[in-house]
């Protein structure tokens, strides 16, 4: 088998300060968090930018900015800059950032969905700031908006124009044949790196069946031509990715998908999460690939 590739996805745009105290919001504690997510043997960061005030999610490139250069100085990891941001960002804000970071990677959601956050929020009765309970209440009436189109635009500013590879995230079988559509239009550069994402509310849920089965058709669609990665919110995170990891495939981890390192425990940081994983993939007997490995699996421009 292949070497490993261990993506963490450090903060995102779902869970909120109020979940817990040591998801990463400011400047300082993303980058310290993706450091150390990588020096624990993360090859791949997965970013989003927040408020630094408020831990609000943000598509502000200075937001960006504000972490993106130290953390280039501080390890060599490959950044991979979501274009999903947050479903309640338009298309256009969510490409400012990596428009003009031009980085060596970004995320591609695969199709429209619902993506209800809301059942996250479940347990919260205190919350430290005015924005999260309506930004999760009010994600029950939420478009995350990926039409063809816009997926045109993102391959063909970002990858075509500026040249990004994909982590291209696909939350149902739909979302497989949409991307084998754009790389029958020529739009898309092998090798493919794909997401499969369980657990999102709107997407499919956590059951093995569901990870056999996209594989059953990726392998269908795409041949020797692709590799896979999963992620999985919630819960079933390390379990599902456990799975992946005997399977072949890669995994992500990171305080994006979870909040937790085990049941009721909250992680106490994203480097905690690579650790475990890493600890399990090794037992399994993979290696695990460093940046340089990454980039030269996944054909980055480095
Ligand atoms: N939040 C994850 C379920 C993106 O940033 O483009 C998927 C994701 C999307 O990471
Ligand atoms: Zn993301």
């Amino acid at each position: 088998m292949s070497k490993i590739l261990i993506t963490c996805a450090v903060t995102g745009s779902i869970h909120t300060p109020s979940m817990s105290p040591y998801l990463p919001v400011t400047p300082a504690e993303i980058s310290d968090q993706a450091q150390g997510a990588a020096e624990a043997g993360a090859a791949i960061l997965h970013l989003h930018a927040r408020n630094p005030q408020t831990g609000q999610p943000s598509a502000r490139a200075e937001d960006f900015m504000s972490f993106l250069p130290q953390l280039k100085q501080s390890c060599d990891a490959v950044l991979n800059l979501s274009t999903g941001g947050s479903a309640v960002m338009t298309l256009d804000d969510r490409l400012a950032a990596p428009k003009r970071v031009e980085p060596e990677m970004c995320s591609l959601n695969m199709g429209s969905m619902n993506f209800a956050l809301y059942p996250a929020a479940a347990r919260i009765s205190d919350w430290k700031h005015d924005w999260e309970q309506p930004f999760l209440e009010n994600s029950d009436d939420l478009v995350f908006k990926n039409t063809p189109r816009d997926i045109a635009r993102i391959l063909t500013e970002l990858g075509v124009e500026r040249g990004a590879r994909f982590e291209f995230e696909c939350y149902d079988v739909g979302h497989l044949y949409m991307l084998k559509h754009f790389v029958d239009r020529g739009l898309v550069q092998k090798p493919l790196f794909i997401q499969f994402v369980f657990g999102v509310l709107g997407g499919m849920g956590t059951d093995p069946e569901n990870l056999m089965h996209m594989k059953v058709i990726a392998d269908k669609l795409f041949g020797d031509d692709y590799m896979f990665s999963v992620l999985a919110a919630g819960r079933q995170q390390m379990p599902l990715i456990t799975m992946a990891a005997a399977m072949g495939g890669h995994v992500r981890v990171g305080l994006e998908d979870s909040l937790m390192i085990s049941r009721g425990v909250l992680a106490k940081d994203n480097a905690e999460q690579v650790r475990k994983i890493r600890r399990i993939v090794e037992d399994l007997g993979r290696e695990v690939a460093s940046p340089d490995e990454a980039r030269d699996m996944l054909g980055l421009k480095g």
